[in-house]
């Protein structure tokens, strides 16, 4: 049997036997300066140096917000963020870099311009997303949601939340398999905020066990979300603690790879679990 823990993406094989911290890297317009694209390219290379010296195993850089209710952006757009970002840092940090799109279009050029994950919030379902998946060598992270960013948190409704998501997540693990992605190229995530409330978030941090019996690595993303506002009665910039004890209990339960914007607290936090877990 494969080591469960080894995670193939790109040149680079992660062994997750160590939790690794995803720091998150957004590209969006930066309304506050005048200098447009080259302005907010500049500044997300420039946190994403940053997210490095403060030690995440991988970047996650995205150009399209994928929080409830944001207008989605056109592939040229998205292209247009995203890609000079990715060349500037292919050569300046020896991380995996991670894309964050469920367009195959976008899939491709990032991973042409040096791109080492895939990190899909449709699991890709978007027509022609597995096989721009599967052409080139990236690994693929595989997210569960329901229905879609615009409408997914007005009435998420579930019978069983975690084996709903497990049967996404086992099906869309064998679609890929189908199209060419290898076992080892593929984690899975749940899909934390999802269309998901409160109960089904909570329910699905403890069932992580379960879901990990598909014999994938785990990543979560929980940093600031707002079931942590729920738990807290917090705004958005007031939830670092929070957030850290999300990941704490992430990886506790299994959870392989956590996407977080807070890269230095998580991993101090992190470590401390390492030390306790493999003493
Ligand atoms: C996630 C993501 C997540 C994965 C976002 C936010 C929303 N990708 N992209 N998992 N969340 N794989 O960060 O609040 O949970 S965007």
């Amino acid at each position: 049997m494969h080591n469960s823990n080894q995670f193939i993406c790109g040149k680079f094989q992660l062994d997750l036997m160590r939790p690794h911290v995803m720091g998150i890297v957004n590209v969006t317009p930066d309304s506050f300066s005048d200098g447009g694209r080259y302005a907010s390219a500049e500044l997300a290379v420039a946190h994403a140096l940053q997210l490095v010296a403060e030690g995440a195993d991988i970047l996650d850089i995205g150009g399209e917000s994928t929080r409830p209710n944001a207008t989605p952006v056109s592939l040229d757009e998205e292209l247009s963020r995203v890609i000079p970002v990715i060349e500037r840092l292919v050569r300046e940090v020896e991380v995996p870099l991670s894309i964050d799109t469920y367009k195959p279009e976008v899939m491709r050029e990032a991973v042409n311009a040096g791109a080492a994950i895939i990190n899909d919030i449709c699991g890709l379902q978007a027509p022609g997303a597995l096989d721009a998946a599967a052409e080139g060598n990236a690994g693929v992270c595989l997210m569960h949601m329901q229905g879609t960013p615009q409408t997914m948190q007005q009435n998420p409704t579930y019978g069983d939340v975690v084996q709903e998501v497990k049967a996404f997540l086992e099906e869309r693990l064998q679609a890929s398999q189908a199209a060419g992605i290898a076992a080892e190229r593929i984690v899975l995530d749940p899909g934390f905020g999802f269309g998901k409330r409160t109960v089904h978030n909570i329910a699905l941090l403890n069932g992580l066990p379960e879901v990990l019996s598909l014999g994938r690595p785990l990543l979560v993303g929980l940093s600031r979300k707002s079931v942590l506002g729920q738990i807290l009665g917090s705004d958005v910039d007031q939830r670092l603690h929070g957030s850290l004890a999300a990941s704490v209990v992430s990886v506790m339960k299994g959870a392989r790879i956590v996407r977080v914007h807070d890269v230095k607290a998580t991993v101090d936090a992190l470590k401390v679990v390492d030390a306790v877990v493999n003493a």
